[in-house]
């Protein structure tokens, strides 16, 4: 309750300038940098980071404020919320996560949540409800800014696995990128990929697609055309302005708002959730804020997008646009073996012992709260 008081009054102190005033990126940067350090309990060391990798790109922010309009403001976002009594805290997630609005990855029908091994942000980076997600991101400074808060940026079959609602392992054909030209590779992983899943196609909040659940019913600019920074306004929503858009895992906005950059490995030295800071290619994921008159692509959970505009992950002309955020992940220490006292096989854990019942890992590095 108090961090969305803080939120409202960051708000108001936000909104308290002349109307006539036309907010700038670098001013719209400092709020929203501040709020990231205030809501994720950043160290100044990791906000240090994190404002060079601002301070580098000409672009990176909320949208291009000249031209941007938000169907809705962080404080019609933060009212709606309130007056619904939801609120977004999860202690147990929390817990599990060792960060604030993380998710774990697990599979509900076979382990629970305290099972995970990653944790995904349950909103659009910034990853903090009401707040507009960051567009005009390059996968490489996507990466860089998951890794400055103690994250990563995630594979793809991570955020897939969110929007499923189910944790499957890693069913990457990396036998077909052998040899071959990684664009060839991609594109007979990806037909393989999107052949073997689409049977079983969901949407995040469901088994089909429907328009008004999801933050997909903004508007193209008048004039866009390209996706230049001048004529293309980046009208997003508010991270979590839609309750129902959310996963069985219950993680927001994968569908609509922000399309996301995501880790695509060729390989198992490419994979983010295995600790690779190389990384692979670029993948999308997920649709943006205007789907619901203009279906550019398919964008149900499991399916991969062509190879458009991409490029290594970490290449610095890596793609940005104005309706292209992300979302980082993070691995969760390994937990100790189960204990396997129904069986009589297993000794009983003695006094001290790494798999006594009810023995928790440390949390993961990073912002605890
Ligand atoms: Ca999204």
């Amino acid at each position: 309750m108090s961090v969305v008081r803080a939120l409202a009054a960051l708000l108001l102190l936000l909104s308290s300038a002349p109307a006539s005033a036309q907010i700038t990126r670098a001013e719209q940067n400092a709020a929203l940098l501040h709020q990231i350090q205030q809501v994720h309990g950043l160290s100044e060391t990791q906000m240090q980071r994190i404002r060079e990798i601002f301070a580098h790109s000409a672009i990176i922010g909320q949208g291009n404020p000249a031209i941007t309009r938000h169907p809705v403001t962080p404080e019609q976002c933060l009212a709606q919320l309130e007056q619904r009594a939801i609120s977004y805290d999860n202690a147990r997630f929390e817990r599990i996560c060792g960060a604030r609005y993380m998710a774990p990855l697990y599979d509900p029908a076979t382990s629970r949540a305290e099972d995970a091994s990653a944790c995904i942000d349950q909103f659009e980076f910034p990853d903090i409800p009401c707040a507009y997600p960051v567009v005009w991101v390059k996968a490489s400074e996507a990466a860089e800014l998951c890794a400055a808060e103690g994250k990563r940026l995630c594979d793809a079959n991570e955020w897939e696995d969110a929007c499923q609602g189910s944790s499957e392992p890693p069913d990457y054909r990396f036998d077909l990128a052998l040899g071959v030209p990684p664009e060839v590779g991609i594109r007979r992983m990806r037909e393989a990929h999107n052949r073997a899943h689409a049977a079983d196609k969901r949407w995040s909040y469901g088994p089909a697609y429907q328009p008004g659940i999801c933050a997909t019913g903004s508007f193209k600019t008048p004039g866009c055309n390209g996706g230049s920074w001048t004529q293309c306004g980046s009208n997003t929503y508010p991270a979590g302005d839609f309750p129902a858009c959310h996963s069985p895992l219950e993680v927001y906005d994968l569908n609509g708002n922000a399309a996301e950059h995501m880790n695509l490995p060729l390989n198992v030295g490419e994979m983010s959730s295995r600790g690779s800071v190389t990384l692979g290619y670029t993948e999308m994921k997920g649709s943006w804020f205007i789907f619901d008159t203009y279906r550019a692509h398919e964008d149900w959970c499991r399916w991969r997008a062509p190879f458009w505009h991409g490029t290594r992950v970490m290449d610095p002309h890596s793609h940005a646009n104005y309706h292209l955020g992300f979302r980082c992940c993070s691995t969760l220490p390994a937990k100790p073996p189960p204990a396997r006292g129904l069986s009589g096989l297993a000794p009983a854990p003695s006094a001290g012992s790494a798999a006594s019942p009810g023995a928790r890992p440390a949390p993961a590095t990073g912002p605890h709260w």
